[in-house]
């Protein structure tokens, strides 16, 4: 059972209840038994992509167009239960959802809706996003990728590094900047000639996503293939949405490390009682028990206020930065608990902690949410 000291449930509907039981119990059925092995492998569950699709996971807070139109705290619940498995499945799912449809939904024509949206959440079309370029992620002002008119077409040329779901994607919005310096987005179809995508496969961390490097060198791109938007706002409105999905999703990653710690102290007794007797093990169980608390209830009320439309960007900030940054210290005391065991593939444990420096560092690392939380206190930006 997870850790419920707050009654987070006693907060939610009986449909957000219904949804939220729907995912856990798929987790348990058709991702736990195979996620070790996939992780060792460095291989995704391909075959589950259309499951995910009929349980509404892709594109969920998209309204029409195929897509569920489910709220933003069901979202959140359905990360969660996802990323009690594994966070490199619930990339596959924010990638296709928040960075790859949301676009496409918020920016996109009638046309490139209905092209895209229905396939895609049906997982019958994967997409990916291109924003990080090889030579730093956190200034994404500074890329270097650029489009210039060729007639009504565009020519795409530059490099982009670290595409999640590159390998399998079909399309990709690629941000480029055009020929007066301001950043557009663009439907890629990756069949197009002139784009080479190279698999990141000597990876650690998130095993079971594919990453990917992407060099696109006159990429002739359609002008029905350009989004509606100009400027950084259009990517950061995406990463809005992922980010709000990760302060979640980790939620779900502690709770699976906590509940393995616990349960490996009460069973373990090297001094001939259980390891939770001890009192440094209390304190650290304690500590884990606490941070999950409070993370599930920031996540809780950062989705209610995403459903009321009254969010602001630095109050998603807090939510990515606290919780994924607590989600990896509960992982490490966790792997402390286990001992030994920690390190093995016979524990969740060490996949998560592994997993949870790439959330650390992606989709705005932990030090720059912090300097826009410092920029939102003082009014003074420390980039
Ligand atoms: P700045 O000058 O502050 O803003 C430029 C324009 O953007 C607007 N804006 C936002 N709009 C919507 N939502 C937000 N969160 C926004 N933040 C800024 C802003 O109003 C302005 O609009 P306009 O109309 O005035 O032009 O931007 P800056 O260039 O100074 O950048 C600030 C900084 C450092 C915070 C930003 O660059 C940043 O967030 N860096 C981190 C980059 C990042 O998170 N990359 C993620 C890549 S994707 C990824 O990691 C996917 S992982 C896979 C998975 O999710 O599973
Ligand atoms: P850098 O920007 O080089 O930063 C390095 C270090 O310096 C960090 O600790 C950072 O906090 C610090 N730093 C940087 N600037 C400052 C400053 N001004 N002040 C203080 N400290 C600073 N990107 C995509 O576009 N699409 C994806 O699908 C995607 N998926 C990813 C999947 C994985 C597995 C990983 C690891 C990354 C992924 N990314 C993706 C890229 C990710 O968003 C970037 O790694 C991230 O934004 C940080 O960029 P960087 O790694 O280049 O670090």
């Amino acid at each position: 059972m997870s850790p419920d000291f707050f009654s987070l449930d006693s907060l939610l509907s009986k449909e957000e209840k219904a949804t939220q039981s729907l995912i856990n119990k798929f987790v348990t059925k058709s991702l736990m038994p195979t996620i070790n092995e996939h992780f060792q492998a460095g291989t995704f569950p391909k075959d589950l992509i259309p499951e995910f699709g009929k349980l509404g996971l892709l594109g969920a807070t998209i309204k029409g167009y195929g897509c569920p139109g489910l709220s933003y705290t069901t979202y959140g619940l359905m990360m969660k239960e996802i990323e009690r498995c594994d966070s490199g499945v619930r990339s596959f799912i924010s990638v296709q959802g928040a960075l790859a449809m949301y676009p496409i939904a918020t920016f996109g024509t009638e046309e490139q809706k209905n092209k895209y949206l229905p396939k895609m959440a049906k997982g019958e079309l994967i997409g990916c996003f291109g924003l990080t370029e090889p030579e730093g992620g956190s200034n994404p002002g500074a890329m270097t990728t650029k489009v210039i008119k060729d007639g009504s077409d565009y020519l795409l040329s530059g490099k982009k590094r670290w595409l999640t779901n590159g390998s399998i994607a079909d399309i990709a919005i690629i941000w480029a900047k055009n020929e007066d310096g301001k950043v557009i987005g663009l439907i890629v179809d990756l069949g197009l000639k002139g784009i080479t995508v190279k698999k990141l496969d000597a990876k650690f961390s998130l095993r079971v996503s594919y990453g990917t490097e992407m060099q696109f060198d006159n990429v002739r791109i359609k002008p029905e293939q350009v989004l509606g938007v100009i400027g950084l706002k259009g990517p950061f409105s995406c990463l809005n949405i992922a980010r709000y999905g990760i302060s979640w999703g980790v939620v779900g990653a502690a709770e699976a490390c906590y509940l393995e710690a616990l349960d490996y102290s009460l069973n373990r007794s090297p001094f001939g009682k259980p390891l939770a007797s001890h009192q440094l093990i209390q304190a650290k169980l304690v500590t884990m028990f606490t941070e999950i608390t409070k993370a599930q209830m920031l996540a809780y009320h950062l989705g209610r206020s995403m459903d009321q439309g009254q969010t602001i960007p630095p109050q998603i900030s807090m939510a990515k930065m606290n919780n994924v940054s607590e989600a990896l210290k509960i992982a490490r005391l966790s792997r402390d608990i286990l001992g030994a065991n920690g390190v093995t593939y016979d524990y969740h444990t060490g996949r998560h902690l592994m997993n949870l420096e790439t959330v650390n560092t992606y989709e705005g690392t932990e030090d720059i949410h912090r300097l826009i939380l410092g920029q939102h206190i003082t009014g003074i930006s420390a980039y």
